[in-house]
C-alpha cells in the first residue's frame, strides 16, 4: 500500500483548500469540497474492505453506490487542511443502498462529512447525467459574488449577462451561465436538491446572500472557474455605481462565440 498523503488526489486537494483559503472564499469552517475518486487509484492507497464507520446521509442517491469521494469535514476550517489532512478530509464510498456512506480513512478526530453533504451527492448525481467526466463539487463564500447578490437582480439571465460583460473571457470560461438560487435555508436536504436542479443547465449555482457552487472535471478546472465568476464580479462591484460608458455588446459576444467555438447559452444573447 502506498501512503494515500501522497496520492495525485490528496496533494491536489490540499493544494486547493489552501488556495481557497489564500483567496479569502473560505474564512473560518466556511466552504466544503467532495471530489469523485477512482476505485482503481483508490486500491492503490487503501484497504476498501476495511470500514472505520458508517453514516446514515440522510437521503438517497442510489446511482452513486459503490462510488468513492474525497470530501472535506463538516466544522474544518480550509486553513487547517495543510497541517491536518487526515483529521479535516474524509474517503467516503457510498453503499449499496445509496443511503450511507462508509468512512475508509480520515476524520480522525471523529468527525463527519460536510453539513452540506446533501447538495454535493445531489449535484454529481445531476452534473454526471449531463457530464460523464464530471468529478469535483465546489462551494466557497468569494465576497465579490455574494456582495453582487445584494445589489443585482436575482435573474438568471440578468445576472449571467453581467458577468459576461465584466470580463472578455467570461463567456468563453462559463458559456453555460450562472443559475441563481434565492435565499435558502443551507445544510438542508431542500437547498441540496434545488442546487442539483440548477446543476443540470449550468456548473455555476450562486446561493444568494451565501456564495457560489461550481462543477467541473477536476480541482484546477472548478477552482478556475469561480475564480473567473468572481473575478467578474469584483468588477462588477467596481463600476456599479459609476456610469456606464462602454462595454462588451452582444455582436462582440457573438464574435468570442466563434473564435472560441463556444456557443452561449439558448436565448442568453440578442
Ligand atoms: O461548511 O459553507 O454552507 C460551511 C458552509 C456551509
Ligand atoms: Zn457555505
Amino acid at each position: 500500500m502506498k501512503d494515500v498523503l501522497t496520492a495525485p488526489f490528496m496533494v491536489e486537494m490540499i493544494r486547493t483548500t489552501t488556495n481557497m483559503y489564500a483567496h479569502g472564499w473560505d474564512e473560518r469552517n466556511g466552504g466544503n469540497i467532495s471530489l469523485l475518486l477512482d476505485e482503481a487509484e483508490v486500491k492503490e492507497y487503501l484497504e476498501t474492505d476495511r470500514v472505520l464507520r458508517t453514516y446514515e446521509t440522510g437521503f438517497s442517491a442510489p446511482s452513486l453506490a459503490g462510488k468513492y469521494f474525497l470530501v472535506t469535514g463538516t466544522g474544518k476550517y480550509f486553513k487547517n487542511v495543510q497541517y491536518a489532512p487526515d483529521v479535516n478530509l474524509g474517503i467516503l464510498r457510498i453503499t449499496e443502498d445509496g443511503e450511507h456512506a462508509d468512512l475508509l480513512w480520515g476524520y480522525t478526530d471523529g468527525g463527519k462529512f460536510t453539513s452540506e453533504f446533501p447538495a454535493h451527492m445531489m449535484s454529481h448525481v445531476e452534473r454526471l447525467k449531463v457530464d460523464p467526466d464530471n468529478r469535483v463539487v465546489m462551494h466557497c463564500h468569494p465576497g465579490n459574488l455574494l456582495a453582487m447578490t445584494y445589489v443585482h437582480s436575482l435573474d438568471e439571465i440578468a445576472f449571467t449577462r453581467t458577468l459576461w460583460q465584466m470580463c472578455t473571457e467570461c463567456i468563453v470560461v462559463f458559456p453555460d451561465g450562472v443559475n441563481v438560487l434565492p435565499w435558502m435555508l443551507c445544510g438542508t436536504n431542500e437547498i441540496g436538491i434545488a442546487t442539483a436542479e440548477k446543476m443540470r443547465t449550468a456548473r455555476l449555482v450562486v446561493w444568494s446572500q451565501h456564495g457560489i457552487y461550481g462543477a467541473g472535471k477536476d480541482l484546477d478546472e472548478t477552482f478556475g472557474l469561480i475564480e473567473t465568476a468572481e473575478k467578474a464580479a469584483e468588477i462588477y462591484m467596481k463600476i456599479a455605481h459609476l456610469p456606464l460608458v462602454n462595454t462588451i455588446t452582444d455582436e462582440q459576444m457573438h464574435l468570442l462565440e466563434e473564435r472560441f467555438n463556444v456557443k452561449a447559452r439558448e436565448g442568453y444573447l440578442n
